[in-house]
């Protein structure tokens, strides 16, 4: 297949790159860097040190995994350029990780929350746009989140997209109705995620588009098989207060000696999935493809439910580190239960990975083997929700 993935250089898409590479499909790598330049504006850098974008894929080759090429472009912005890279590579897939995917990042200022939804909201409907400007039957697969449907779930199982409804009509009898899951975004990050649902909803009824929506619960690891072959060609490890997610968080800060930095309680619930999976559910996603008229795909990409709490307590058990709660920047609930359908990416073949001291491990070694990059001072979360 000949495949184009936007945000290639991020941390879920270089993976992917490789992966899809190595498997022998043809990859262009579309990404603006602006998530390096990110780090510039924030002051820090990923835990590894990541080689520029033309290293990283002279070293692919180099290693055999096959043939990437790169194409620097900002998607919400240049739409002739993209129409122009997607007619000319003529690809059968695309896979969408082009956006800026933090939600303390996206509540940290004005400027901070217009550009999180210009950048989100204009990139998606310009990959659509240029599908169809182009003219050819491309499988668009999207990065979407489990922070879609928010964290007020009422004690029932969050199904894959859609919510089977009876509606009644002018004469008092029941219609039955297949509507997307109603939306709750907890940041304006997420609520670009929910914005994104109705694009490919919109494209999808009018013009046919192919569309897979991955609804990717929080991604935890750093490497792979393949990243791991060389130094050259590392993954990103966020560990700021603003990019770095939760569990790869503790594991950090449980190598440096810091205290692992419990929001509030602790209580919230969240889905998880590694990186190796993550990178798997692509490939899997790709290499069966929605049919022509089908609506949009929706799969739950995610393998396990934790509680924060549980997850701090469990990596001081394995390390020794202290907890600590401190004040939760963020407006959310401070205990849900969050049950959860994903059925769909098994069905099609995924092989869970289950948090495990072992994997946990790997990701401590890590930890220790660059803590001498790491800014102490960028861990606490310093954007706040509240006005
Ligand atoms: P990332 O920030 O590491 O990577 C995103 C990449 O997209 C970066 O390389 C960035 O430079 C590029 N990019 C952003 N805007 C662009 C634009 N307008 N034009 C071209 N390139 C652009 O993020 P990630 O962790 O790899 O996440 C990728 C996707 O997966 C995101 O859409 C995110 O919402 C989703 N996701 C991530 C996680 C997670 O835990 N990391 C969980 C669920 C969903
Ligand atoms: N949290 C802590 N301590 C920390 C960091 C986070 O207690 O040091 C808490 C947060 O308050 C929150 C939970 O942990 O309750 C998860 O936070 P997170 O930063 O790990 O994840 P989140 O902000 O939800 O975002 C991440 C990715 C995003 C993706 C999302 C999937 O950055 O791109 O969409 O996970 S999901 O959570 O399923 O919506």
């Amino acid at each position: 297949m000949k495949i184009i993935v936007l945000g290639g250089d991020g941390f879920c898409g270089w993976p992917a790159s490789l992966e899809l590479a190595n498997a022998g499909h043809s990859v262009l790598i579309v990404d603006s860097l602006v998530r390096r330049q990110i780090d510039e504006e924030l002051g820090v850098d990923s835990l590894t040190p990541i080689a520029p974008t033309d290293q990283r894929i002279k070293s692919a080759r180099d290693h055999g995994m096959g043939s990437i090429a790169f194409e620097r472009l900002d998607v919400s912005s240049d739409y002739d350029t993209l129409l122009k890279v997607v007619t000319d590579f003529e690809p059968d897939a695309i896979v969408h990780y082009a956006e800026q995917r933090a939600a303390p990042y996206s509540m940290k200022s004005s400027w901070h929350r217009r550009y999180t939804v210009n950048n989100n909201i204009s990139a998606t409907h310009n990959i659509l746009s240029a599908i169809v400007d182009s003219r050819r039957d491309i499988h668009l697969v999207h990065l979407g989140t489990m922070g879609v449907y928010g964290y007020n779930t009422i004690g029932a199982v969050v199904p894959e997209g859609y919510l089977d409804i009876q509606v009644p009509d002018a004469n008092g009898d029941f219609q039955q109705r297949s509507i997307l899951y109603p939306a709750d975004p907890g940041s304006v990050y997420h609520m670009t995620k929910t914005q994104d649902q109705l694009l490919f909803y919109f494209y999808n009824k009018n013009y046919k588009v192919r569309v897979t929506d991955l609804h990717q619960g929080i991604v935890w690891g750093t490497n792979t098989a393949l990243t791991l072959k060389d130094e050259s060609l590392v993954n990103r490890f966020d560990y700021d207060g603003d990019f770095g997610t939760v569990l790869n968080r503790f594991l950090m800060q449980a190598s440096c000696g810091y205290p692992l930095t419990v929001h509030g309680s602790g209580g919230q619930e969240r889905a998880f999935i590694h990186i190796k999976d993550s990178v798997q559910c692509i490939r899997l996603a790709l290499e069966t493809p929605p049919a022509a008229g089908e609506r949009v795909r929706i799969f739950n990409q995610a393998t396990e439910v934790h509680k924060v709490l549980n997850l701090a307590h469990l990596v001081a058990r394995v390390t020794g580190a202290e907890v600590q709660h401190v004040p939760n920047p963020r407006v959310e609930s401070e205990n849900n239960e969050l049950k959860i359908k994903s059925e769909g990416l098994i069905g099609l073949g995924l092989q869970p990975t289950r948090l495990s001291e072992g994997l946990m491990g790997e990701i401590l070694e890590t930890a220790q083997k660059y803590r001498h990059r790491a800014r102490l001072d960028k861990i606490p979360c310093t954007s706040s929700w509240r006005a």
